[in-house]
């Protein structure tokens, strides 16, 4: 019997900011203390993580001088040298701090722009120093209110221009580096620019370094925009730009929940757990959730180390699921192999696809199926085959 015990191998990360969470929100206090890093860099090896990622001010306040930066550094160094976790990914805090109010590379006010750019700039030199390989990008303050407020297509421009020029940073550097965009619909903002993957994806296309580009899906973000997390997932794969992900979970189009793992929509986790086991996605598995404000700080470790056994459920009902007799037969009554033939012939030529006829009455009344594979997928996650 698995006893679904996570261990480095299964590439389990969380980020410093979500068992640090304290609870504060708009309507209520913190309910928790502030978390040492190394502390918990220790406490994640404990549960069987990979690694930890971090946002510079989950690190240090912004105005800190190189000895208090040095400061904090060199216990968490140490922490991340005597675990053997790793740190694959950072990221900025352009959201935060007030100068940040009406967003980083898109505030209306340039100085607070190129403020940004010197803020990230600073940052993926202590990632790459630490061993990161992907640099995440969440511009959630970067958005509007109001129409009238911010000129999209000037946004657009200042986005690719500080893209292009952070991309030029770290191939003048020698980094080895990968950029990924995360996407949000909306929140803290009234609207986010590039709310979902696929406008990702599209403006990925725009830039001079596009190929070191990718995105960083999170579950929560797409569903709160009312889309399927694991289709856009499969076209960021399909698009070879899934360079890393965020998971967590979300109940239906509400505010951005955070839940662990699994708490949420878990069919669609089920799904996604297949997704990436299937593709063979060789990217941290990433939790970005926040415990619950009711939760004391043995239930932030518990939710945290439910993450990773929700993640190792579904990877092992996903894994049987697809080596069911039944299911290989149920996929091919639902003609899913089918999709991946050509529709057309080699070299087939426009005139010998016109020469073709279809019984549209006999086709017409084709069914596929999928109400049984579905069940049988269901039937898997609920444990019941
Ligand atoms: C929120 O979903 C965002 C920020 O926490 C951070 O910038 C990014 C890192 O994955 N996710
Ligand atoms: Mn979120
Ligand atoms: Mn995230």
């Amino acid at each position: 019997m698995n006893d679904y015990r996570p261990v480095p191998e299964d590439r389990f990360t969380f980020g410093l900011w979500t068992v640090g969470w304290r609870g504060l929100n708009t309507f209520g206090d913190s309910v928790r203390p502030a978390l040492d890093a190394a502390d918990t860099v220790r406490r994640l090896a404990d549960l069987g993580a990979y690694g930890v990622t971090f946002h510079d001010d989950d690190l240090f306040a912004p105005t800190s001088s190189d000895s208090e930066r040095e400061a904090v550094l060199k216990p968490f160094r140490a922490a991340l040298e005597e675990t053997g976790l790793t740190v694959p990914m950072a990221t900025t805090n352009l959201f935060s701090h007030p100068v940040f109010r009406d967003g980083g590379f898109t505030s209306n006010s340039r100085d607070v722009r190129r403020y940004a750019i010197r803020k990230v700039i600073r940052n993926i030199d202590l990632a790459v120093s630490l061993g990161a390989r992907t640099y995440v990008f969440w511009g959630g303050m970067d958005g509007a209110e109001t129409e009238a407020g911010k000129n999209d297509a000037a946004a657009l421009d200042r986005l690719r221009e500080a893209f292009d020029f952070l991309g030029g940073y770290v191939r003048d550097q020698g980094y080895d580096l990968r950029f990924a965009i995360e996407p949000k619909p909306n929140e803290p903002r009234g609207d986010v620019l590039l709310p979902t993957v696929g406008h990702a994806l599209a403006f990925i296309n725009s830039l001079e370094h596009s190929e070191m580009v990718g995105v960083n899906p999170e579950v929560g973000h797409e569903q709160m925009a009312g889309l399927n997390f694991a289709h856009g997932v499969a076209q960021a794969l399909w698009a070879g730009k899934l360079f890393h992900i965020d998971l967590n979970g979300q109940r239906g189009v509400k505010y951005d929940q955070d839940l662990r793992f699994g708490a949420g929509d878990v069919k669609e986790a089920f799904f996604l757990v297949d997704l990436l086991e299937s593709a063979n996605y060789d990217g941290p598995r990433h939790f970005d959730f926040k415990p619950p404000r009711t939760e004391d700080m043995d239930g932030v470790w518990e939710s945290a180390a439910a993450c990773m056994r929700n993640y190792l459920i579904l990877r092992e009902k996903a894994k049987a699921f697809r080596a069911d007799p039944e299911v290989i037969e149920a996929l091919k009554a639902s003609r899913v192999p089918e999709l991946a033939e050509p529709t057309l012939g080699e070299g087939e030529s426009p005139s010998d696809l016109l020469a073709e006829e279809i019984d549209l009455a006999e086709v017409g009344e084709r069914g596929y199926h999928f109400e049984r594979l579905d069940q049988l997928a269901l039937e898997h996650l609920l444990g019941v085959r």
